[in-house]
């Protein structure tokens, strides 16, 4: 890995514009000194308040600038670079990416932490505060978008040439308060303070149609072609933001689409200057990035969900050609040769039918040559089995839409339904399953079988989740095209999940392995040699003591509830949704309630529970499992005779930001949700690399987390993937488990009768009814398999040694969860995209 080259000293010159031989520049300068200088600057030029009303906002904005200066001359050579020599570079396309704050990263990855921190120090100002100030852009709902931006890290400091696309919400994922016990959501206004890690480009620009209908017409050379004549246009234009590669000159971009009107377009075509239509055209077509839809709404089929998705894809691949032919200077047909174009599921799937419009109508290429070209330039990776999570469009509203499109599947459906027949004769349902139209509950238009017929490559995120898409989902497509499906397990990036998270692991990494770690993950093999150590053991507690000290004055200042950093702290961060299970974690918590009321003298280890996660808005159940935690909590929490031994929190506003504080801080790491239904789970090895303990079913990568730690350092329970079909194809029936299991009933009992609602029996009635009558998720299938492997959990905490063998050995065998390894297979496997070093 090379070092980040030390820039020389330009022609630096001093504000009265007099030269200053041997000093660093201001805006390149990497010294302590020359960041110095650079934030004065930009405290008087940029942010232009006098120094007595500075406030720490405004330190953070000079000193954000000042290393966005830093990472320009990179950003700009990098893209130089592969301009220049041509080399291939990845799209990654993405509805979301939850980039997290970026201040802190950029520190570390342009390894200047330090020189910021005396640098500021110089200022009177203390770097952690100022970095506590960011607020960070909430661009995504969960794992989805936070692997794009773990992917993004890794492109760049593996330095594969690559640019994220995606959309500039306006309005991020909403901000969780907790207020009666219930969420209520609060609209993010990311952008009030402005962003100063962004460029616009406003002369960068692209126009997307929308709606209205097509017709042919024969060109200049009587060939018969087809034309949109869209009902609206708007406008789209690209605001650019650096991804800084760790250690390396690479810095790629991120580009993240804003709609606009055509305001000339509406007033000469269509409004025949009509201003004030016009102004009310500009507000609608701004809406389009407005914000960003959360997962498992029942509102999210809406039509301007389409539209945004139509927008960025549009936009990201006019760009992508634009740059092919006139920066790169290629012809078309070696698209595939320079461009690798990765889908982050469905989201961006209409790319399929859009590459081919744009190939055929408006570079008038012929079919076979555009859809090779398609098929030869995308990969699809899918994220769910989830059969209500597979999106698909009602095909009058795509019709409607899209009409252009809506051709071009019809004829991309044609063609491979011709393919299948000829593979399977006399086989009419599996034409029928396989069509591109679905015919189930009114027509509709199947975005995964989209993805799937457009792609070279199609993958699941991880081995398990991966083998159980060839045999469900797209099963059929398996067996058509064996070839093409392929597993890459997620990974998260040790950068901001390690170093940046968890400075004082960080520290003793470096102290007992050297800092190879950071930029190699298995390196934290090296570890395994100290696990008989006990005076690493007991540096390695110490570690872990203090961050969790630090989460629970962070828990204390949001909640008021005490922690005691000697307690267990067990875990369950994510999006909440009943395949997650949090309601059986509550069960496990009632069950210790019960078993502490009924035995006080009862000897337990002591632990805190500690919840974070945002519920859809429109997700009922899910809004439901938020209050029966926090009702738990405010019963538990306030029974002396319980307190002693236990405490519930809900932390509101689970982010990328507060998520910091709590990877590093945990002993435990719930992973409970039904075998089968968690495609890999990237939370989970958050945990894993910074020595949290796992309990989990054998679901989505815990799989392979289980394998790489050892058995004997994982917590299994639960029914395995193919039980939970077999109980399904039995007949699922809650009762028997009740039935069979008195603490079970007198839990559920007391959850019912309003123990913990003040005698309230219908706030937590619709939770455990579920449970009771159809919960497609199996939690009472799994009840007696968690309570007792969750004995056993508390006890091996009583033996502090071997809880932190196992804690070290967890962290030092999580190589393999690194990004840049997932990233790697990516490259190797499905982008042939090679390194390719950045001269300055
Ligand atoms: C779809 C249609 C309309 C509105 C919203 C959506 C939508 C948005 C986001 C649907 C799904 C998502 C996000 C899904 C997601 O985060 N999936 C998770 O992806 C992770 C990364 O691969 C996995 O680790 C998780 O297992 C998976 O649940």
């Amino acid at each position: 890995m090379t070092d980040i080259a030390q820039t020389p000293s330009g022609n630096p010159t001093s504000i009265d514009g007099a030269a200053l031989p041997n000093r660093e520049h201001s805006r390149t300068g990497l010294s302590a000194e020359a960041l110095r200088r650079a934030v004065a600057d930009h405290l008087l030029y940029s942010i232009g308040r006098p120094q007595s009303v500075l406030q720490p906002e405004h330190y953070y904005r000079a000193l954000a600038l000042a290393v966005r200066d830093r990472m320009q001359q990179r950003w700009m050579a990098t893209t130089q670079d592969w301009l220049d020599l041509s080399n291939k570079v990845t799209c990654y396309l993405s509805a979301e990416f939850l980039m997290g704050p970026q201040l802190g990263n950029n520190l570390l990855n342009l390894q200047i932490e330090d020189a910021a921190r005396q640098a500021l120090a110089e200022l009177g100002q203390d770097l952690d505060e100022i970095i506590a100030c960011e607020e960070e852009p909430g661009l995504g709902n969960g794992g989805l978008g936070r692997l794009a931006a773990c992917y993004l890290d890794s492109m760049a400091t593996l330095q594969r040439p690559s640019i994220g696309y995606g959309i500039r919400y306006e309005f991020g994922i909403f901000d969780q308060e907790i207020k009666d016990g219930w969420q209520v959501e609060k609209t993010d206004n990311w952008l009030v303070h402005g962003n100063p890690w962004e460029i616009d480009k406003p002369d960068a620009s692209y126009l997307v149609c929308w709606g209205g209908h097509t017709e042919q017409y024969k060109d200049v050379a009587g060939k018969l072609r087809v034309r949109w004549i869209p009902r609206r246009v708007l406008k789209g234009i690209s605001y650019d933001t650096p991804v800084q590669g760790y250690g390396v000159n690479t810095c790629n971009t991120l580009t993240l689409w804003s709609a606009r009107s055509v305001q000339s377009f509406a007033l000469d075509a269509f409004n025949t200057g009509d201003f004030y239509k016009a102004v009310e055209d500009e507000v609608l077509s701004e809406k389009v990035s407005k914000v960003l839809y959360p997962n498992d709404e029942p509102e999210a089929g809406k039509r301007l969900r389409l539209q945004q998705q139509y927008f960025f894809v549009s936009c990201s691949l006019q760009d992508i050609l634009r740059i092919h032919q006139e920066r790169v200077g290629q012809p078309l047909h070696t698209l595939p040769q320079k461009w690798a174009i990765q889908l982050n599921d469905t989201h961006p799937s209409i790319a399929v039918a859009e590459l081919m419009r744009l190939l055929l109508d408006e570079h008038h290429m012929d079919w076979d040559e555009a859809w090779r070209i398609t098929v030869a330039t995308f990969g699809y990776t899918n994220h769910t089995l989830l059969p209500e999570a597979l999106e698909t469009w009602p095909l009058a509203l795509f019709g409607q839409a899209l009409p252009r499109h809506l051709e071009l599947i019809y004829e991309i459906n044609e063609r491979f339904l011709d393919e299948v027949r000829a593979k399977f004769p006399d086989d009419d349902d599996r034409v029928r399953r396989m069509s591109l139209i679905g015919e189930e509950g009114g027509k509709s238009v199947r975005m995964a079988h989209l993805a799937t017929v457009g792609s070279h490559a199609v993958n699941g995120v991880a081995a398990l989740h991966s083998e159980l898409l060839k045999d469900s989902v797209l099963k059929d497509f398996y067996e058509m095209w064996p070839e093409r499906f392929g597993n890459v397990t997620n990974g998260v990036t040790p950068r901001r999940f390690l170093a940046l998270s968890n400075p004082g692991l960080r520290e003793l990494l470096d102290e007992t392995i050297g800092d190879g770690w950071l930029t190699d993950l298995q390196q934290l093999r090296g570890l395994e040699a100290h696990v008989d150590d006990p005076a690493f053991r007991q540096r390695w507690r110490e570690v872990k003591r203090a961050n969790k000290s630090r989460l629970a004055e962070y828990v204390h200042s949001v909640t008021g509830i005490e922690l005691d950093p000697s307690w267990m702290f067990d875990v369950q961060v994510k999006r909440i949704h009943e395949y997650k299970r949090q309601h059986l974690n509550a069960l496990h918590i009632v069950t210790m309630y019960r078993r502490i009321k009924a035995n006080p003298g009862l000897s337990i280890s002591p632990r805190a529970f500690i919840f974070g996660g945002k519920a859809a808005p429109g997700y009922f159940m899910a809004k439901r499992i938020i209050k029966m935690i926090t009702a738990i909590g405010a019963t538990v929490n306030n029974d002396p005779e319980v307190n002693r031994f236990m405490r519930v929190v809900f932390l509101p506003n689970f982010n990328v930001k507060n998520a910091h504080l709590v990877y590093p801080a945990a002993n435990l790491s719930e992973q409970i949700s039904t075998a089968g239904k968690e495609a890999s789970g990237t939370g989970n090895m958050k945990f894993m690399i910074n020595g949290a303990l796992t309990i989990g079913t054998l679901d989505g990568a815990n799989v392979e987390i289980r394998e790489e730690a050892g058995p004997e350092n994982f917590f299994l329970f639960g029914l395995t993937e193919d039980e939970v079909e077999d109980v399904k194809a039995q007949g699922y029936r809650p009762a028997n488990y009740i039935e069979h299991d008195p603490e079970l009933a007198a839990v559920l009992e007391l959850l019912a009768g309003g123990r913990f609602t003040h005698g309230d029996t219908e706030v937590l009635r619709p939770v455990v009814d579920s449970l009771i009558h159809h919960d497609p998720f199996l939690a009472l299938a799994d009840y007696r398999s968690y309570v007792d492997c969750q004995d056993i959990v508390g006890a091996a905490w009583q033996n502090g040694e071997e809880w932190t063998r196992k804690s070290i050995l967890n962290s030092a065998r999580s190589g393999k969860f690194s990004s840049d390894r997932a990233i790697a297979e990516y490259c190797d496997d499905i982008w042939d995209v090679g390194p390719m070093s950045v001269r300055l």
